[in-house]
């Protein structure tokens, strides 16, 4: 406050306040005088690079003064506030949405052209902002989106990772990962270097008592890291689209960067000659927010994980503790200002901190300050899988976090009295869900902590919710009752999936809905149900995702050197490589499916209905058998693209690098997806609400939001196969304890795989292996006979063009549940209890 304007001097300040462009001349005025001042480039050396520079710059500009009134209004406003703290945020590139979603990339488009540029090309030129690796990473970025959709004061906090998820080439059919330096250039973040936030680690804990008897705790020496706070204007609401008087609301990303906190480097060593010394402690500094560690649902127990979970943690809690205390409020009033949401475990190290600031820095008692805790969390789960189930070894957390462990400690002793009151009988239970296992070494259990430290407990989607309360948190439904958990099924936002990504389509349904309003309401995509046979509607329907499948196949040439026919089927599976996900099964299948063409005379094989098998995803630099299916898919296409025998009847294509910019090119373009996990093992899934949203049918097993699609869309317009979650754990034991034969339509895939015919077999008997004699874990053999049956019944579907398009327009029309719209606001309502803020005009903010 102190830092204002002066009320009389402010009429100067608003004469000069920047408008933002609103036509094609003033973009250039503006892209124009970027490359040349900011950029320093003249016009005989602008290329693609520096127009998109220009480009970028200018809608910044523009965005800022929305981000600038937002933070504003939220300071005034002073309402309870949501801070989404997750380790990973998958933007993506900004430049499309921020045009898209400020309602100017029509002048701009223009400008570029005046210019000698065009658009797609500029857009082409921006980095992925990749600090993910896939679906919770992504579901953080379309929650920031829906946020500020919605109006809700929200923020993110996540790493300011130096590289994100690896670049991944494909040399001779294999899997290499290439660094991906993505901060060269990155005009949409800026550095806060004014604030910065002290982290310790190490050093040992202090206990005395004051003159009036009361106990003191302090955590003293080791080493103290900076955290520097990096802005990203990360979202902002789509106000363009849908006229409104309100100002946009667009929300902050807060990402942390790690610095030597003595500055650059220390003197003392550097001027007696030690000057590698001297720079090693600023390098030790840096590495902490250096890289995202590129696994999936899996967890490694990593120091340096550990150290990136700490400093982030701290460094946001200081943050959000300094905001709080700024409104000279009462402690008591923390939980009724503050939501705090943890996206997965990653995070949990915040509540033994929070309890920390307030029993050890602030002086409250400790229930008091538990109280607290405990009411202003909320606790997200993601995954069921045991290997992605985070623990942390006593030892490590002792040297580390010398403090935090003892809080644990004690939580824990609280936590296992309360139990042992309730339940005098059970004693066995008191060492099921005691947050720390007494193994050898002894390990923290992070999701009992984050459990037992939130007011609310969420899954992802029905039946991963259900799972969670039967399974990994039985006792716990117990000990606290039902109404702990609840489920949030996850959501896409429709502006970057629908309308960004599918432009085409979204003009089409805004003709036939009279506007975009559809795009902040996703539910009136119900009405598109009324045009379902409208002739013109269904050619250009039909017409659209051509044209998608032109653009894909387009890619797929330039990059893969294969001609595929865009008449074909799509049959696309794009997502990290993980045997849960079976795209070894999908492999399997595309096998028999050559292996039948072959079979056939040439007669016959004019009767079947071609098809593109598409897959993209990258496999975690240590998982050796996800790097084997991607090998596998890779020796396959070899083959089968260059048969002549085949010709257009199949062709099988490995896309390198699927990220999220392709993700955008890919998934309008897609007839058929595949979410095929074991059922029970994949949460939610969220490409599956993508590509429903963009009229492609799915083959799906009974798992995650497949079910909910399902239930959304009718069952005639699904494709669903294989066993249920219900089954899978007796199946399991079956394969242990009795003999078990492969299915014959496998055995006949895994004789030809046996007998070289996609290159050396040896290469592939640990895969096979792991199906044939290690007890199948994850299905294969029990779900491959119906798979291959429903693909055929997709085959024949797929000739039948009318009842086709009556699916995928049905599909399209009955998505609206899965806007991630639709999940901030049950978050607000039942698990944050927040309200959107409270917008003044334009004129008045
Ligand atoms: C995941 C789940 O595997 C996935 O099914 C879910 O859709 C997303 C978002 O909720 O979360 N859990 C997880 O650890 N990762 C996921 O993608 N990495």
């Amino acid at each position: 406050v102190e830092a204002s304007i002066p009320e009389p001097q402010r009429d100067a300040w608003r004469k000069f306040t920047p408008k933002g462009f609103t036509t094609s001349e003033e973009f250039e005025k503006e892209a124009v005088r970027h490359i040349e001042t900011t950029l320093a480039r003249s016009l005989y050396n602008c290329d693609e690079v520096a127009a998109y520079g220009g480009t970028a710059l200018a809608f910044r500009d523009r965005l800022i003064l929305d981000w600038n009134k937002t933070q504003q209004t939220q300071t005034f406003t002073d309402q309870k506030r949501v801070y989404y703290l997750s380790l990973e945020f998958l933007m993506g590139r900004a430049l499309d949405n921020a045009m898209l979603n400020v309602g100017q990339k029509d002048s701009a488009t223009k400008g570029l052209g005046d210019l000698g540029f065009r658009m797609e090309d500029i857009i082409s030129q921006e980095h992925d902002a990749a600090l993910g690796n896939g679906g919770l990473g992504r579901l953080a970025a379309c929650f920031l989106d829906s946020m500020a959709s919605l109006n809700y004061p929200a923020w993110g906090y996540g790493l300011r990772y130096r590289y994100g998820i690896f670049k991944q080439e494909i040399i001779d059919g294999y899997q290499v990962e290439v660094p991906d330096y993505w901060l060269d250039f990155n005009p949409w973040e800026f550095a806060r270097h004014d604030i910065t936030v002290d982290v310790q680690f190490y050093g040992h804990v202090n206990r005395w008592q004051d003159d009036e008897g009361k106990q003191h705790t302090s955590w003293e020496g080791g080493e103290t890291v900076l955290a520097v706070a990096f802005d990203v204007p990360a979202s902002i609401e789509a106000d363009r689209l849908v006229p409104g008087y309100q100002t946009p609301t667009c929300n902050n990303l807060r990402l942390w960067g790690s610095k030597a906190a003595s500055g650059e480097f220390d003197f003392q060593k550097f001027n007696s000659g030690e000057y590698e010394a001297s720079v090693a402690d600023q390098q030790r500094a840096e590495t902490i927010s250096a890289v995202l560690y590129p696994n999936d649902n899996l967890e490694r127990g990593k120091e340096l994980r550990l150290k990136q979970q700490y400093f982030w943690c701290a460094a946001s809690l200081y943050d959000i503790v300094r905001r709080f205390k700024k409104t000279k409020r009462s402690w008591k009033e923390f939980p009724n200002q503050v939501a705090i949401q943890l996206n997965d475990t990653h995070p949990t190290l915040a509540i033994p901190e929070l309890q920390r600031i307030l029993v050890d820095l602030e002086g409250l008692e400790w229930d008091e300050a538990w109280d607290i805790v405990s009411k202003a969390f909320g606790y997200t789960n993601h995954t069921v899988l045991p290997e992605a189930l985070e623990k942390w070894s006593v030892p490590l957390l002792q040297h580390l976090l010398p403090r935090h462990l003892q809080i644990i400690y004690d939580i824990n002793l609280n936590f296992l009295q309360f139990v042992e009151r309730n339940f005098p009988k059970d004693r066995d239970m008191l060492g099921r869900v005691s947050i720390i296992e007494e193994s050898n070494p002894k390990m923290v259990r992070m999701a009992y902590l984050a459990l037992i430290g939130s007011h609310k407990v969420n899954g992802v989607a029905e039946l991963h919710s259900d799972l969670i309360k039967t399974t990994i948190f039985k006792d716990f439904v117990k000990i606290y009752g039902p109404d702990k958990f609840t489920n949030v099924t996850n959501g896409i936002t429709p502006r970057r999936w629908l309308h960004q990504a599918n432009p085409r389509l979204s003009a089409l349904i805004a003709s036939k809905l009279g506007g975009h309003e559809f795009l902040k309401d996703l539910t009136l995509l119900s009405k598109l149900e009324s045009f379902v046979d409208d002739k013109e509607f269904r050619k250009e329907f039909r017409e659209i995702k051509y044209a998608n499948k032109v653009r894909l196949a387009k890619h797929i040439k330039e990059h893969n050197g294969v001609t595929v026919n865009p008449a074909a089927l799509f049959d696309v599976q794009v997502k990290r490589i993980h045997e849960y996900k079976r795209q070894q099964l999908n492999i399997f299948g595309v096998i028999h499916r050559y292996l039948q063409i072959k079979s056939l005379s040439a007669e016959d094989r004019k009767k079947l209905a071609p098809r593109v098998s598409i897959f993209g995803g990258k496999a975690a630099p240590g998982y050796w058998m996800a790097k084997t299916v991607i090998h596998l898919i890779n020796k396959v296409g070899d083959v089968v693209n260059n048969d002549p025998d085949v010709g257009d009847l199949l062709k099988v294509i490995f896309l390198e690098d699927y990220n999220v910019s392709k993700a955008e090119i890919i998934t309008p373009a897609s007839d058929i997806s595949e979410h095929i996990s074991t059922a029970g093992t994949e949460a939610s899934g969220t490409s599956n609400m993508k590509f429903c949203l963009n009229g492609g049918l799915i083959i799906g097993t009974c798992d995650g939001a497949n079910i909910e699609i399902t239930r959304e869309i009718g069952e005639e317009n699904i494709f669903l196969f294989g066993n249920l979650a219900e089954d899978v754990e007796d199946l399991r034991h079956a394969h242990l304890y009795n003999h078990y034969e492969l299915e014959p339509k496998l055995a006949k895939v895994f004789d030809e795989i046996h007998k070289g015919r996609f290159g050396d077999a040896g290469a592939f008997s640990a895969l096979l292996n792991g199906i044939v004699e290690h007890g199948d874990y994850y299905l294969v053999s029990d779900d491959f006979a119906s798979y291959v049956q429903t693909q055929e019944l997709i085959d024949e579907a797929y000739k039948d063009t009318e009842s086709w398009t009556t699916k995928a327009i049905l599909t399209v029309a009955r998505m609206g549940f899965f806007s991630s719209d639709r999940c901030i606001d049950e978050y607000a309502e039942s698990i944050w209890n927040i309200e959107p803020l409270v917008q003044k005009k334009d004129d008045e903010a």
